[in-house]
């Protein structure tokens, strides 16, 4: 049977701002108050999933959600029409109200965990939404996330699905961010490797900035989606890592297959790693990359993202491909490093920069916008909704973005009503394009 990894994308939304609501997290602190193009950023993320496309991956997309989120205004005691909720939201407290009106829900990374069937007791892939209870902003999606993604998987003989952790930032998960899955091939049996930032019942006292992912909360997702344990691995990140800038550990790190790509900081104890890895899975002839801070210097890893890179196999390429962002180009140490990987005889052999400024202002590359999800041909066929792209599929996506969006938006813009319509129009036409039937909660 034949199985690839498809590349989810999610779509920009029509409310990308920024709003410097991310603690921990250096470029959204850096460029709060900046004004967002948020057609642009759509565009861009487009024209990456395109680019993946041409190298012959298979590509799909996640929708934005509804912004604001009016179910949690009125949940806090807002009430009236629509317009009404959002105005005196905002006249009450405009943080609440830009925390309520993120476009976060387009960094995927960070929407679940997922191991893939090959991997689970009961041979069904398993998704778990993250609760992002670290982040206000973010703890608002895992219930949408859940239900695009149950109409994109269906529940039943191939998928299923759990609900987000309860438990606040004591069972805190950010999702497929903190987890790596090793394998020799997609459909081959994996090892699952979780990366935790602190215990949900000790104070990290070496944490400066949120340690976001527990490992409680890791091991709760590991047990409900019936891995093996002795396949199953949880590690600390380094906290000196997350007191730098790196928020999940995708800032650090990224796997494909058997090859792992990471800082030389990002892990408490990257030997230890190893080993466990290799002992795990004697079977995967593991290759890792481990770059010296001597040649990358953390704050250079952290500034231009060059582990939020997707690493992939592409068909017909030997070696792995790596996608990163324009910013590993124009940074001195991390352009050198990436000439110096690619003439050496190493796993990697292939790098393409691309243009996601956009996102990249907020802390999130071309790894934060991307879910990964192993499928075989039969699985893929089993999906629901219309999210895997064909030339006519972009071509929509593009016309619809262009006809919707906005190409400013600026935090005094958030409690426009009018921002409000043209998001729910956005996304009304959305549901069409994907056909996924009436998601949103304005819909109802
Ligand atoms: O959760 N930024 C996101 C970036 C997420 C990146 N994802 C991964 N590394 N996988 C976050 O910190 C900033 C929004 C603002 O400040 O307006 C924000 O939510």
């Amino acid at each position: 049977m034949n199985w690839r990894e498809v590349n989810f994308d999610g779509i920009v939304g029509p409310t990308h701002n920024y709003a410097g609501l991310s603690y921990g997290n250096v470029a959204s602190a850096k460029n709060e108050g900046l004004v967002a193009n948020p057609r642009e950023g759509v565009l861009q993320g487009l024209q990456k999933a395109q680019h993946l496309r041409g190298l012959g991956m298979t590509q799909g997309v996640l929708p934005p959600h509804e912004r604001p989120h009016l179910r949690t205004l009125r949940s806090l005691g807002f009430t009236g029409s629509d317009a009404e909720i959002l105005t005196n939201a905002w006249k009450s407290s405009p943080a609440l109200l830009k925390n309520l009106m993120s476009s976060a829900t387009m960094w995927t990374a960070n929407a679940g965990t997922i191991s893939p069937s090959p991997d689970t007791a009961d041979g069904r892939t398993h998704f778990t939404p993250a609760n992002l209870a670290a982040m206000y902003h973010r703890s608002v999606e895992h219930e949408r996330t859940g239900s695009v993604l149950r109409a994109y998987f269906p529940e039943g003989e191939h998928f299923a699905h759990h609900d987000a952790l309860s438990g606040g930032t004591h069972m805190g998960d950010e999702g497929a961010a903190n987890h790596n899955r090793f394998c020799s091939d997609y459909g081959d049996e994996g090892v699952a490797l979780y990366v935790y930032g602190r215990s949900a019942f000790d104070v990290a006292k070496d944490l400066t900035f949120p340690g976001r992912q527990t490992l409680e909360a890791s091991e709760a997702i590991a047990r409900q989606h019936a891995t093996k344990s002795a396949r199953t691995l949880f590690v600390r990140q380094n906290p000196a890592a997350i007191n730098a800038g790196a928020f999940h550990n995708d800032v650090v790190a990224v796997s494909n297959k058997n090859v792992f790509f990471y800082h030389e900081e990002a892990f408490e104890d990257p030997a230890a790693m190893q080993a466990m890895l290799r002992e795990a899975a004697p079977e995967i002839a593991f290759e890792f990359v481990e770059v010296p801070s001597a040649k990358v210097p953390m704050c250079d890893a952290v500034s231009s993202y060059l582990f939020n890179s997707q690493l992939i196999s592409v068909p017909g390429e030997d070696k792995m491909r790596l996608i990163l962002p324009v910013e590993v180009e124009e940074t001195d140490s991390t352009c050198s490093f990436v000439e110096e990987m690619l003439a050496s005889n190493g796993p990697i052999g292939a790098a393409d920069f691309l243009d996601v400024r956009q996102s990249m202002r907020n802390g999130g590359g071309p790894a934060c916008l991307r879910l990964r999800v192993a499928l075989s041909d039969q699985q893929l066929g089993a999906m629901g909704a219309n999210a895997v792209l064909d030339d006519m599929l972009v071509a929509d996506l593009e016309a619809w973005a262009k006809r919707n969006y906005r190409d400013r938006v600026e935090g005094g813009d958030l409690g426009d009503p009018k921002l409000m319509e043209e998001c729910f129009t956005a996304l009304d036409e959305l549901t069409q394009i994907l056909k996924l039937g009436s998601i949103y909660d304005f819909q109802q």
